[in-house]
């Protein structure tokens, strides 16, 4: 089933350069290419890809976003001499033109084909392109930003023309707005584009109005185009994160694409130049990964930006072998998001809320100007000194054995799994020895000798109280138990804080929980996959994440009711935390799922659950009231910032009260 990645890569692609004097553009050169290149093949990632050849993208692939005249404008420049180039440049903002700029641009979009097709027609998986030049600020009849065509609206379109895809997702994690893209698929309910970008408040690059968050899309592609503006730099993992968790993945799992596209811009990374970010290189695992069980796997990176080059070659490492289906590193330094972020995250989901059912209980935009208009004099004085240090991501390596199953006799082995067993064969076959077997298992996940394991059990409460306790207690590590269905949990003890105890269930009588307790109860159970989805991506990944347990024990109880489809996204959504370790617990009788739960261990995407219906207005505001009371522990939970009256001051341009 995993059937690969691809790596698009082309040297011909580093033969142009700025040929005069631009401070705006002398950070965009071709050692981006070789140093990310190089990176891989360094790292043995180039190795694991699969090496698909790049093509020219034809007249007919470029028109399906540019303009004839643009086309043939751009066709003139390698005959032009340097005066000519300069002038030719001269009539758009922040890019430059080369002999053989025309060539590359050329090869860049059809490497973004090539991987479409690779990916549509099931050829690999997923995979990256890595280009130059850029694409996402290129329009429909101008270069813009280092960007001579619009490399991943092409591909959007070519996608939906050549494969009949219906929805596009994309994802534009670079730390400038693509307003390029922005503009082809405005009125276009069938690609959605998310952006998040370096704004200050319009001070940044490329300094328009339409970059905001207000800015939702238009006419039948109302609500399609989400941006979040960062008005502060410094942005942490804590900030992304809180952004995928809280907007990019509740809507993005509401529409369903069948493709996901990747502006895979690294100038959002800690070091770059431009950016101004503090998030770690890690961050791309995880944000790759978060993306990895949308539209069935279907994923095409395709590079735009990333200058400092250190931070870059470790970005693109991180995204490839997390394409790879190694685990993820757990992400450093997660706190809470920042303020800032907080207000932003807060006017866009406040700005989205009419258009989305998951939107549907967000917060009203808070009552003082956050948008444009407000400039704060301390906002300069947050200028860092000095290049930031951070340290190299740790080497991953990936356990020699992926998924270790615990299975009663007559179940067969699903495919690409290990059969394991404790050596002790006192009760063959029996409890006792399913029991030491599960144990052991626990131990050599932390010990990073198997990745993860599956067992199917007699009793399944039991099971997961003995492997709960044992992992706290024995082996002293924190546990995430993720209990869906059943009902009151005979005492897990929570309160040591070294396990974490969520279970989403039917609505029953009350129960408090606590810090360490969280029970998420839905009306109709985990039989409604809207609601499901709506708890595990705002209240279950976000805890998670904060949590940083290392180990996952996902048990599923007896007649949970929980549909298939959901099943498969919890179960690779959580990989993505306690760097992959997870276990998952199944009462016998659960034989059918045996496989499909396998399958998703083994780093295979879940299939699509189709687009989701608006969860019930009850379960919505249940989950609210968990959300706020949670939030005070679990700073990942936040939707909003406080309304202080600092910041209310701070808009009026008042100084704070005395
Ligand atoms: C230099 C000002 C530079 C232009 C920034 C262009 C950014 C391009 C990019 C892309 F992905 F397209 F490459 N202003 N201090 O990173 O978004
Ligand atoms: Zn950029």
């Amino acid at each position: 089933m995993n059937a690969g990645t691809a790596l698009l890569h082309d040297e011909e692609m580093t033969k142009y350069k700025l040929l005069w004097v631009d401070p705006a553009c002398e950070i965009e050169v071709p050692e981006r290419l070789t140093a990310s290149h190089d990176a891989l093949v360094r790292n043995g990632l180039a190795d694991r890809c699969v090496s698909v050849p790049v093509r020219e993208a034809t007249d007919a692939d470029i028109l399906l976003v540019h303009s004839r005249e643009y086309l043939e404008a751009v066709k003139t420049t390698p005959d032009l001499t340097l005066e000519e180039l300069q002038e030719f440049t001269l009539q758009f903002g922040d890019v430059y033109f080369h002999p053989n700029i025309y060539r590359c641009a050329k090869l860049a979009a059809g490497a973004a084909l090539q991987l479409v097709d690779s990916v549509m027609t099931g050829k690999v998986r997923n995979g990256l392109a890595l280009v130059r030049p850029p694409g996402h600020h290129s329009m429909h009849g101008a270069a813009s930003g280092f960007c001579v065509f619009n490399n991943v609206a092409i591909a959007a379109r070519y996608a939906k023309q050549t494969h009949g895809v219906k929805r596009v997702l994309i994802v534009d994690w670079d730390v400038h707005h693509g307003q390029g893209v922005q503009e082809c698929f405005e009125d276009d309910p069938g690609v959605l584009y998310f952006s998040w970008h370096r704004y200050e408040h319009q001070k940044f690059w490329p300094n328009l109005r339409e970059s905001d968050y207000d800015s939702v899309g238009k006419g039948e592609g109302t609500g399609f185009n989400i941006n979040v503006p960062w008005n502060r730099v410094g942005m942490k993992n804590a900030d992304y994160l809180s952004v995928f968790c809280h907007v990019l993945l509740p809507v993005a799992y509401e529409f369903c694409p069948d493709l996901v596209l990747v502006c895979a811009g690294f100038d959002s990374a800690i070091g770059d130049p431009e950016g101004q970010m503090s998030a770690g290189p890690d961050i791309f695992a995880h944000l790759t990964h978060l993306l990895m069980n949308l539209a069935g796997g279907r994923l095409c990176a395709v590079l735009e930006g990333g200058y400092n080059l250190t931070s870059l070659q470790q970005s693109v490492c991180q995204t490839v072998q997390t394409l790879l289906g190694d685990p993820a590193p757990p992400p450093e330094n997660l706190d809470g998001p920042c303020q800032s972020a907080l207000e932003s995250l807060r006017c866009v989901r406040a700005a989205h809320q009419p258009h989305w059912s998951c939107l549907k209980h967000a917060a009203e935009l808070p009552s003082f100007e956050v948008s444009t208009k407000r400039i704060k004099d301390e906002e300069k004085s947050q200028q860092t000194a000095g290049e930031p240090v951070w340290p190299e991501p740790r080497k991953r390596v990936a356990p020699p054995v992926r998924t270790a199953v615990v299975l009663p006799d007559g179940v067969s082995l699903p495919d690409g799994c290990k059969a394991f067993s404790s050596l002790e064969d006192s009760d063959p076959g029996g409890a006792v020895r399913t029991l030491s077997s599960l144990l052991l298992l626990v131990e050599k996940m932390q010990k990073n000798e198997i990745c993860s394991g599956l067992a199917l059990v007699s009793d399944v409460s039991m099971a997961m109280m003995c492997v709960a306790q044992h992992t706290a207690a024995v082996l002293n590590k924190r546990a995430l138990v993720v209990c869906v269905g059943g009902s009151r949990l005979p005492g897990l003890i929570t309160e040591d804080g070294k396990t974490l105890l969520v279970q989403m269930s039917r609505d029953e009588a009350d129960e408090q929980g606590g810090r360490c307790f969280v029970p998420v109860r839905l009306k109709k159970g985990c039989s409604d996959a809207s609601g499901f989805m709506q708890a595990v991506l705002g209240l279950l990944l976000p805890l998670g994440y904060q949590y940083d347990p290392d180990l996952v024990l996902l048990v599923r109880m007896e007649g949970s009711g929980v549909c298939d489809g959901a099943w498969l996204q919890l179960t690779g959504l959580l990989q993505g935390v306690a760097q992959g370790h997870t276990l998952v617990l199944m009462q016998k009788g659960e034989e059918a799922c045996v496989a499909p739960t396998a399958s998703s261990l083994l780093g295979d995407a879940a299939p699509p659950l189709g687009p989701l219906d608006a969860p019930l207005a009850e379960d919505v505001e249940a989950l609210e009231r968990l959300r706020v009371r949670l939030q005070v522990d679990w700073k990942l939970l936040q939707t909003t910032a406080p309304e202080t009256e600092e910041a209310r001051s701070a808009d009026a341009n008042l100084p704070p009260f005395v």
